[in-house]
């Protein structure tokens, strides 16, 4: 794996660090596009508090010089403002664990006296991290002319149509409105269900679509598990605060439908196999087609809940509801950009396994060999000649 990333820090800790290694010589990065990206996962209508505290900037201290990468590891650093009031104050423990969060099985698995220490880590938080490490991945993609944009497609009951627009102006449309939902009418839905759920003190969850263009045909593998791309993209989501499903395009839909009206037909345009739907979301067997690539997580509903959950006190082995100290009321819209940041991760890192290099200098000639290579294939590389099968 040519690219990864190290966090670490506590959501109410002094600070979040990151370390991204891997990334190639000579790619420009801009910190203003960096604290864009954490600027866009602050924002979303239905955040607690803690945001308006928050203001994530980050400090670069390792791996870039002069306004480009060095090849070097590249470390971030974001200071939590909300450590000013946590310094030195005098904690209560927290002792009764909210169903879905990891309070419980964090307490179980170390063996806390605080079940704070399980939040703290587990915190969505961390996913500051992740965005400034993938605006560097975005940096590396947007020079090979990869495009990652995201939205929110359900936000509880409302779901949105998204109309069949190039992802640029589904991002504009997005970025329009509090829900980060490209359906105006459905992000208006969708603002009055938070409304309502906030009304009730509860939460929603939702699903979210990210889609990358520009990806060339050829990147992943079916030859090894671990090697089909789709794969390490569900991990990607997966492994993000409170997702509990993904599927490659409307695979969950397709799930339910004839093969003839899932499988996405070839017809041969202008010289060249075109298809006119991309319902497999950008992949067959594990390799992308060239198509967009296109990722759905479903998130659970937020855990920490206003009116409270019937659980446990550790402390007085009773049955007791949570206390509620402060939280989001729904995060769908916030966890699209961390979804971006994920995907392009992962995208970067099958870019350069696929074409190596050291510098963006000695990359970009490669990618424009790829896709001359992959049009003289396509024009002759396969032969109707019989032959005899051998095995040496
Ligand atoms: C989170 C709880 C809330 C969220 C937090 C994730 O924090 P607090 O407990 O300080 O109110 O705001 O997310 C962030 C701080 C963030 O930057 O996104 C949790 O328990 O997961």
């Amino acid at each position: 794996m040519p690219l990864r990333f190290l966090t670490a820090g506590e959501s109410h800790g002094p600070a979040l660090t990151a370390i991204l290694e891997g990334m190639p010589a000579g790619v420009p990065l801009a910190v203003e596009a960096i604290n864009h990206e954490l600027a866009r996962r602050q924002v979303g209508y239905g955040s607690g508090g803690r945001m308006k505290i928050e203001k994530d900037t980050v400090r670069l201290t390792s791996g870039v010089a002069v306004g480009v990468t060095t090849g070097g590891p590249i470390a971030l650093h974001v200071e939590n403002d909300d450590w000013a009031n946590w310094e030195g104050r005098q904690v209560t423990p927290i002792t009764r664990p909210r169903p879905g969060h990891a309070d419980l099985t964090g307490g179980l698995k170390y063996g806390y006296n605080d079940l704070r220490h399980a939040l703290e880590r587990a915190s969505a938080r961390e996913t500051t991290m992740r965005v400034a490490m993938g605006a560097l991945c975005k940096a590396l993609l947007e020079a090979l002319d990869v495009t990652v944009g995201g939205y929110v497609i359900v936000l509880g009951p409302v779901e949105a149509t998204i109309p069949a627009r190039p992802l640029a102006e589904l991002v504009t449309l997005a970025e329009a409105n509090e829900m980060r939902c490209p359906d105006p009418e459905a992000a208006e839905a969708m603002r009055e269900a938070v409304k309502a759920i906030r009304k009730a003190q509860d939460t929603l969850g939702g699903i979210l679509e990210v889609v990358a263009e520009g990806v060339p045909p050829g990147l992943g593998s079916y030859v090894q598990w671990d090697r089909r791309l789709e794969a390490r993209l569900a991990l990607a989501m997966m492994s993000i605060q409170a997702m509990k499903g993904v599927e490659i395009g409307p695979a969950f839909r397709n799930a339910t439908l004839p093969g003839t009206e899932v499988h996405d037909e070839i017809f041969m345009e202008g010289g060249r196999p075109v298809r006119h739907s991309n319902r497999a979301g950008g992949f067959e067997g594990g390799i992308t087609t060239g198509e967009p690539v296109v990722v759905r997580a479903a998130m659970k509903p937020i855990s920490t809940i206003l009116a409270g959950l019937r659980s446990v006190d550790l402390a007085t082995q009773r049955e007791e509801k949570t206390v509620y100290e402060r939280s989001d009321f729904t995060a769908v819209h916030r966890a699209v950009v961390v979804a971006e940041a994920m995907v392009a991760f992962v995208l970067a890192d099958a870019m350069l396994e696929k074409l190596g290099g050291d510098s963006l200098g000695e990359i970009l000639p490669r990618l424009a060999l790829l896709h001359e290579q992959q049009a003289a294939w396509l024009q002759g590389g396969v032969s109707s000649e019989p032959y005899e099968w051998r095995v040496p």
